[in-house]
């Protein structure tokens, strides 16, 4: 969180890198690059929070590493900001225009370039944590409907170029009507905090994303993953929830709070639609409730 912000700085003359690194460096760490090639190849394994970007390079100059910036969705996020001898408008409005925020004239004035770094900065953190929040389920910490979505869209579309299975979990906590009713709202809510942490511990791969779905339903989208892995995860979840002993008078299902979980898998093939995933572990979680509750069915 704390980290600090890194700063890609490109430039053909090592000299004008040298001056740029001593003006922020103290702050800041400083990636560089003296070709056009090479600032989209470090910007790719890097993801700086800004780039400095000269315009007049050999080879493929700087208007055009910003357009190929923009172009990748992996880094066309990423704040660019020219530096450059160019005076004239017009070259300045044709970086504007390619998507740039900013654009520093040389020789540059090592205050002015701190105070223009800072601002831009700021407003790449601030974007940052608004794009987090926006998918980020507030009371769980869990990825919320939009987050699973966009996992559900990346992932189908990622996977159907290799034919790749992709297994989706859904649960849904039993008789949580009843849990709210006999011990109050807030101890819901902590309930469904600790079966969100349960459901995080349960899950191992980098790549596995964990969803608060709706009020008390949770998902798992879980790529690579073949149907009898996801069926030993759907059942390692519904032990870690019934391990956490969680009193629950009101259940008819376990003496503690449970859940009912249905899985799906299937391999992604070109066309392959996301909520076709969805809708297979809704019905499995359906007849896990009518088999009598804190089932797995898949
Ligand atoms: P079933 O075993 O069939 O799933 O029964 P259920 O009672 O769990 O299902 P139902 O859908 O009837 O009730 C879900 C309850 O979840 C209703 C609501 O009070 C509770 N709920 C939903 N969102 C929240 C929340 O954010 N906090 C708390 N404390 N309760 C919530
Ligand atoms: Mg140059
Ligand atoms: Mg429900
Ligand atoms: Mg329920």
């Amino acid at each position: 969180m704390n980290k600090r912000p890194s700063i890609l700085i490109v430039d053909d003359e090592v000299s004008n890198i040298e001056i740029l690194s001593a003006v922020l460096e103290e702050d800041h760490d400083i990636y560089f690059a003296t070709s056009g090639t090479e600032a989209l190849e470090i910007a790719r394994t890097t993801l700086p929070d800004l780039i400095l970007l000269d315009v007049l390079m050999p080879g493929i100059d700087g208007y055009e590493v910003c357009a190929a910036i923009k172009a990748d969705p992996l880094i066309a996020d990423v704040p660019v900001i020219f530096t450059t001898a160019l005076g004239d408008q017009e070259a300045e409005v044709k970086g504007l225009m390619l998507g740039a925020i900013d654009y520093i004239t040389k020789p540059i004035l090592p205050i002015v370039v701190r105070a223009r770094v800072r601002n831009h900065l700021d407003m790449k953190r601030m974007r940052d944590e608004l794009a987090e929040m926006a998918v980020t389920d507030a009371l769980t910490g869990l990825g919320n409907r939009r987050r699973l979505e966009k996992s559900l869209n990346q992932e189908t579309a990622r996977l159907s170029r290799t034919g790749g299975q992709l297994s989706v979990i859904i649960l849904d906590i039993d008789f949580f009507k009843k849990f709210n009713d006999l011990y109050g709202h807030t101890a819901g809510d902590r309930c469904l905090t600790m079966v969100a942490a349960a459901l995080n511990r349960a899950v191992h791969h980098a790549s596995d994303v964990t969803i608060r779905y709706g009020g008390e339903e949770f998902a798992c989208v879980l790529p690579e993953i073949d149907h009898l892995e996801a069926m030993e995860i759907a059942l390692g979840i519904r032990d870690r929830v019934q391990a956490l002993g969680i009193p629950h008078s009101g259940s008819e299902a376990s003496p503690f709070v449970s859940v009912s979980l249905g899985v799906a898998t299937a391999p992604c093939l070109p066309g392959s639609q996301p909520e076709a995933w969805i809708k297979a572990a809704d019905k499995q979680l359906y007849v896990a409730k009518a088999a009598g509750r804190n089932l797995v069915e898949g």
